[in-house]
């Protein structure tokens, strides 16, 4: 009897174009974890998104909890990031010149993140880690950098080391093409252990520049820092004069308005964003204090760089997000809808006997097919994949878009609404019981 093939995770015409588009793009994608290459399906490909719903070109539409990787706290083409966008583009795409609303945008960002009193803005989440740490660098003469296992800082050669997002999905945690002299600058320690961090200090005495951490690690799944961890991580770093960078591309005004340090009550040296701040638009910074970020080119040694950055048009897209996550009562509100949705899926995990544990910071949550908790790297690769992938299959069948990796986060938005969670739940019902057959 052979065996039944699995439903097509997709429909006729995103298999034609996903197999058109391999034909000129590697692996059909831009981006690595697009490729759905960990489910063995072709991706839908996307047509048009409008709020918390995206529809590929089969006009196959799906509630949609990646938001393309967290940036869109307000939905798909929310009418006043688009029209922001529209306005400013009207008045010219790029001038390679000083524009005022980078200054509003670098306002707005500085008046969030106590401890930051410059940033400079960029066009990634990788350009302002991968320039953060050279100014760690320049600013205490030392060239070694912590990070941890499964934490995912952008695709900068020295990073590519125990990397998590999608350099963990397809198992290259440490990429082809980065010389080994790179890479053996870059330390690594497991998340969550603090002494795991001293210890690589103290072996490594006055030649640390920086840490570098996610203060919520959104790149393995998402995991929970452990209570004292970022504050052991700040002592850590002040005791041996390293500087800390909490790398808050995913977390800053996701987890609130501002970063996720304020949360912690932790204050870092450096600060890294982006996601959110660009509101889909390619926009990014890294700030500091004045002392440190006056380092950089023009007034100091530190040369960073770039074409577009800080244009006008993604900077209109990102003061446009931030002044509607800046209401009163925003991250709240979202906060608690999606609270329910986790308690209700939770129950549906138990209905069907399958352990499941879900973790939850604001507006970005994630989950694990796990009985065991789950706090570094190790712990979530030892999650039960078939279970991830017989759920995250269904979910998409019936109409849900999650993350196509086990090592990345859902994030939630002001669009998702009573009848998108309704959609949502009857999805997970089904998803929970294609689990429990695995
Ligand atoms: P980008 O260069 O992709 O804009 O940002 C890199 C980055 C830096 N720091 C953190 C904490 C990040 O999560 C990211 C990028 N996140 C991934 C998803 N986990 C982007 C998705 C992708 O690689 O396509």
């Amino acid at each position: 009897m052979t065996k039944a093939m699995p439903t097509p995770l997709s429909g006729p015409k995103s298999r034609a174009a996903f197999t058109a588009a391999r034909k000129r793009i590697p692996g059909g994608v831009n981006s690595p974890v697009r490729a759905w290459s960990r489910l063995g399906g072709k991706p839908p490909v996307i047509a048009r998104g409008e709020g918390a719903w995206i529809e590929d070109v089969d006009k196959r539409r799906y509630v949609d909890y990646v938001l393309s990787w967290g940036p869109l706290i307000h939905g798909h083409a929310h009418p006043a990031v688009v029209k922001a966008v529209q306005d400013a583009a009207a008045k010219g795409l790029s001038f390679g010149a000083p524009t005022a609303s980078e200054t509003a945008l670098a306002d707005m960002l500085v008046a969030a993140i106590p401890g930051m009193q410059q940033v400079r803005l960029v066009n990634s989440g990788t350009e302002a880690t991968m320039s953060a740490l050279r100014l760690a660098r320049a600013a205490t003469g030392r060239d070694l950098i912590i990070k941890c296992d499964g934490c995912y800082h952008g695709h900068a050669d020295h990073l590519l080391v125990a990397a998590g997002s999608g350099a963990a999905t397809f198992g290259e945690p440490d990429s082809a093409g980065v010389p080994a002299a790179f890479a053996e600058k870059t330390l690594v320690v497991p998340y969550n252990d603090a002494a795991a961090v001293t210890r690589m200090l103290k072996k490594h005495k006055g030649q640390v520049a920086a840490v570098i951490v996610e203060p919520v690690a959104g790149n393995m799944g998402l995991v929970l820092p452990q209570p004292g961890y970022l504050k052991a991580l700040r002592a850590a770093c002040t005791a041996h004069g390293t500087l800390l960078v909490f790398d808050e591309v995913m977390t800053g005004f996701r987890t609130c308005y501002g970063g996720y340090q304020r949360i912690a009550k932790v204050r870092p040296d450096l600060t890294c964003l982006g996601k959110v701040i660009g509101g889909g638009m390619p926009a990014a910074a890294y700030g500091g204090p004045r002392a440190i970020m006056r380092l950089l080119a023009p007034e100091g040694p530190c040369y960073q760089a770039g074409t577009l950055s800080g244009n006008p048009v993604a900077v209109a897209a990102g003061l446009a997000s931030l002044k509607l996550a800046a209401r009163s009562g925003f991250y709240d509100r979202l906060g608690k809808r999606l609270t329910g949705l986790i308690s209700a899926m939770a129950k549906q995990a138990a209905q069907h006997g399958v352990p499941w544990q879900a973790a939850q910071v604001g507006t970005m949550w994630g989950w694990f097919f796990s009985d065991v908790a789950v706090t570094d790297f190790s712990s979530a690769a030892a999650a039960h994949m078939e279970r991830w992938a017989a759920f995250t299959r269904e979910l998409y069948l019936q109409g849900v878009n999650v993350a196509p990796s086990p090592f990345e986060a859902a994030f939630f938005s002001s669009a998702h609404g009573k009848a998108e969670l309704v959609h949502t739940l009857a999805a997970t019902d089904r998803a929970f019981a294609a689990a429990a057959r695995v």
